[in-house]
């Protein structure tokens, strides 16, 4: 069936959890599946349409970049893809979708599927626009938060997402927390790991399961949402959106190490027996402190308590300060608190337990870094994790930024610049750009990034780049910067281009070649 409108590709991954559970003696258990009994049937999720590319043999073939842990399973998997309607955007969703061998519910994930999941974006990253990872709500937060920091020079959408009932059960969120996600992965360029649930996109790392029963279960308590999906589509708050601003490619970071950090949460009564009794535990290398309000937590008499963390902080154990609090931040506001910085407790500042914890075992993960290099990295933001030590104690509201559309003209004036190789005006313009210059398109859709790739100075495109202009934005004949420069043959910024994680599309590989 044909349609007037583009097709965007999202890779749906099953990991498992309530959204795809069937009842069974024992109670729900995850079923397989999913695919063809709880979307294929569903109009808002299949239009009906068949996938152009049908030959394998044809499709691995026009593979550009395949990796070569890409499995013909996967391909396979691929084929079998079914197709949204048009969304609101003018665009159809293809996805498919990849269940893992073993579905869990996510109260059993560990840093092994953490890996699992991480390695399957990798190695489809090339064949996708956008991700959506389905996993259950009970380890959701600690997953997304997690995966956030495997994930370097992430250029694309990882939307996670599950429900907390069956997408088979009569009365569920499923369906909409899924097309939802479906719906933004495959139409929004947000380059970064997100939790979608009950309408609103969370940065992954900043959420935190809040409600066993309620559709609404997931907060973002120091953090707004990064987008809003309500009966007029989504809004993004740009503004909040983090884009990779290095040259460099998409990578994962595999196997953390959870298996030497633990969290211990403060009480009144704690005694310091208990808390050396955690520190003690072979083998431990981090642990995270959950204390009360703003990082405190009791001294113990003569300071029995504080001297145990002392200890285990010179023995080499990193112990974060986290608060107990949905929201608010950890600082040295109160003496107790000030008591533990000295003992050598690092701030989490406002970091989630669920991020503090995997960010923790992410940097023991990470080879060559030293007791002092972790703790200063634990203190600032990787990920948008926290927020900026200084904006803690007398933050202002958000502000209600409306999202900034650019002046035809600024783009207009950003455009010729670019094409005529002006340098100097192109830093001066992105340097004070008040408009959103780097989503800004023209009435073909190019970005500033498709003008500069077939433009005639190499180091524009390297200024866009190193400000976190998108590589893989396509313009309204579907084509990205790369393939510009390619069909230019303009070599620095096709080299620049990939050194940025661009890749071309299948289409564009064969356009090429007949071109050529
Ligand atoms: N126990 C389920 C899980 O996390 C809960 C859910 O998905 N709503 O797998």
């Amino acid at each position: 069936m044909g349609s007037q409108y583009p097709e965007s590709r999202v890779l749906i991954v099953m990991t498992g959890g309530t959204i795809c559970m069937k009842s069974s003696p024992e109670g729900l258990v995850p079923a397989r599946g999913f695919l063809e009994a709880g979307m294929a049937p569903r109009p808002s999720f299949n239009d009906g349409s068949k996938l152009a590319c049908q030959n394998l043999d044809h499709f691995m073939d026009r593979l550009c970049n395949p990796l070569p842990v890409m499995t013909d399973a996967t391909t396979k998997e691929y084929l079998r893809s079914f197709r949204t309607p048009p969304s609101t955007y003018s665009s159809h969703i293809r996805y498919t979708l990849y269940e893992f061998p073993e579905l869990l519910d996510s109260s059993s994930i560990s840093s092994a599927g953490w890996t699992q999941i991480a390695t399957t974006i990798q190695n489809n990253y090339f064949l996708f626009d956008g991700f959506v990872i389905l996993h259950g709500t009970d380890s959701l937060a600690y997953t997304s938060s997690a995966l956030s920091f495997m994930c370097a020079h992430l250029g694309k959408p990882i939307i996670l997402t599950g429900s907390q009932a069956s997408i088979f059960a009569l009365q569920s969120d499923a369906v909409d927390n899924l097309l939802g996600a479906l719906i933004i992965a495959g139409t929004f360029m947000i380059p970064e790991v997100c939790l979608f649930f009950h309408h609103n996109l969370f940065r992954g790392n900043r959420t935190t399961k809040v409600s066993a029963s309620s559709f609404d279960a997931f907060a973002s308590p120091n953090c707004e949402p990064l987008a809003r999906v309500s009966a007029m589509g989504a809004t993004v708050n740009w503004n909040l959106i983090r884009r990779p601003k290095s040259i460099a490619k998409f990578d994962i970071q595999t196997n953390l190490d959870t298996a030497h950090v633990a969290c211990l949460r403060i009480f009144p009564g704690i005694k310091p027996e208990m808390i050396d009794g955690v520190l003690r535990v072979k083998g431990l290398r981090g642990l995270i402190l959950e204390t009360f309000g703003a990082g405190n937590a009791p001294s113990g008499e003569d300071g029995s308590l504080t001297a145990v963390i002392k200890a285990a902080v010179e023995r080499g154990i990193v112990v974060v300060n986290v608060s107990q609090c949905q929201s608010g931040s950890v600082s040295p506001l109160y003496a107790p608190a000030t008591v533990l910085g000295n003992a050598g407790v690092v701030f989490g500042h406002d970091l989630t337990t669920e991020a503090a914890l995997t960010k923790l075992s992410f940097l023991l993960a990470l080879p060559g870094l030293d007791y002092a290099d972790i703790t200063s990295q634990m203190e600032i933001s990787l990920r948008g994790e926290m927020t900026g030590a200084s904006s803690m104690q007398f933050a202002h509201p958000p502000s209600e930024l409306p999202e900034i559309s650019p002046t035809q003209q600024a783009f207009t004036s950003l455009g010729y610049a670019i094409t005529s190789g002006d340098v100097d005006t192109v830093i001066l313009m992105l340097d004070g750009d008040q408009h959103g210059l780097l989503r800004a398109k023209d009435y073909a859709d190019n970005t500033a990034l498709h003008l500069a790739a077939v433009g005639p100075k190499s180091q524009i495109t390297r200024e866009l780049l190193r400000r976190g202009a998108s590589v893989h934005v396509r313009n309204r004949a579907s084509n990205t910067p790369l393939f510009l420069a390619e069909q230019m043959g303009a070599t620095e910024n096709i080299n620049l281009l990939k050194e940025s994680g661009a890749h071309l599309h299948v289409e564009e590989t064969e356009k090429l070649e007949r071109n050529s």
